[in-house]
């Protein structure tokens, strides 16, 4: 469980790094689940609802930068989230009642895994209020070298920039990050697989592209508050189809009625150039923003 400095730093500096929130036998099946699923990546020609493959993918050698959604391909991550380690620290920071947004598998693999530019989560998913957060249960150690996920400490209480470009298109990204934000005051977490980084929806975030021999798979899981109610999201299409999705989300507690309606900052995510929705990866290419270069640059550079 958290401590009551832990929760002090969560509200303070919007993210903090929880020890061994997994067990090492649930890491293992995951880890097993995960090989299955990249040995069912050979023979896939382009990214499709389950893999998100890097620019660099072939379907004879290929590279898998996220696997989406992984609560709907497997029981096993719906078990993960409700592992007593994982949650705990989760209702102390939320409360009680709380609800599933979104799930993924981001790869950041060895050598070659893609860089996740500035932003803010809460640009793809603005809601009633903002007791919403990402966890990110790392499969792997993480360290200086292989890309760990980087937070600017308050930046939670803060406006909303925009993740528009000059054309006025959703790019999921903070263009012109480096005037506008503080990126020297960015703190890297680092942690042992099974450990988990815990960062608020409106904490401006990114994360390097992966040139290490290492690679630094994170299990992130979206949640919120029971009574935070999305206004908006392209990213998971809307992923509640009906009253009845809506309430099969819930990963503790009980559902309402009531969203909780609180003076938040919001910027509506859209328009999406040419209506075409794929994911933070592919969104954040239509952006200016290469404050992490790209593996094409670096490959192009050898
Ligand atoms: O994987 C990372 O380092 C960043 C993840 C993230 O911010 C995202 O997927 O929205």
């Amino acid at each position: 469980m958290l401590s009551n400095n832990d929760v002090a730093a969560y509200h303070r500096d919007g993210f903090i790094h929880v020890e061994n929130a997994l067990t090492p036998a649930r890491l293992a099946e995951i880890n097993a689940w995960l090989d299955g699923c990249i040995a069912r990546a050979k023979g896939v020609a382009v990214s499709n609802e389950v893999y998100d493959f890097e620019d660099s993918h072939t379907p004879d050698a290929p590279r898998i930068r996220r696997v989406k959604d992984p609560v709907a391909r497997d029981r096993l991550f719906w078990d993960v989230i409700r592992d007593p380690g994982v949650i705990g620290p989760l209702q102390q920071l939320l409360g009680p009642n709380i609800r599933l947004f979104g799930s993924k598998l981001n790869m950041k693999s060895a050598g070659y895994g893609a860089p996740v530019e500035w932003h803010q989560d809460w640009a793809f998913y603005p809601h009633t209020n903002d007791d919403v957060l990402a966890a990110g249960i790392f499969l792997d150690d993480v360290d200086a070298e292989n890309g760990p996920l980087m937070v600017i400490p308050d930046t939670h209480k803060g406006p909303i920039l925009s993740h528009h470009n000059d054309e006025g298109f959703f790019v999921g990204g903070i263009e012109d990050a480096a005037h506008r934000c503080d990126l020297d005051k960015a703190v890297p977490i680092y942690g042992c697989a099974g450990s988990m980084s815990v960062h608020h929806v409106r904490a401006i975030h990114g994360s390097s592209l992966n040139l290490s021999g290492k690679p630094r798979r994170i299990l992130f899981y979206e949640i919120s508050a029971a009574d935070a109610w999305p206004l908006w999201s392209d990213v998971t299409g809307l992923k509640y189809r009906n009253f009845e999705h809506f309430r099969q989300m819930m990963i503790v507690g009980d559902v309402t009625i009531e969203p909780r309606m609180e003076a938040v900052p919001v910027r509506m995510p859209g328009p999406w150039k040419d209506g075409k929705v794929d994911g933070i990866f592919a969104v954040q290419t239509q952006g200016k923003q290469r404050h992490f270069g790209s593996y094409k640059d670096v490959a192009g550079a050898m």
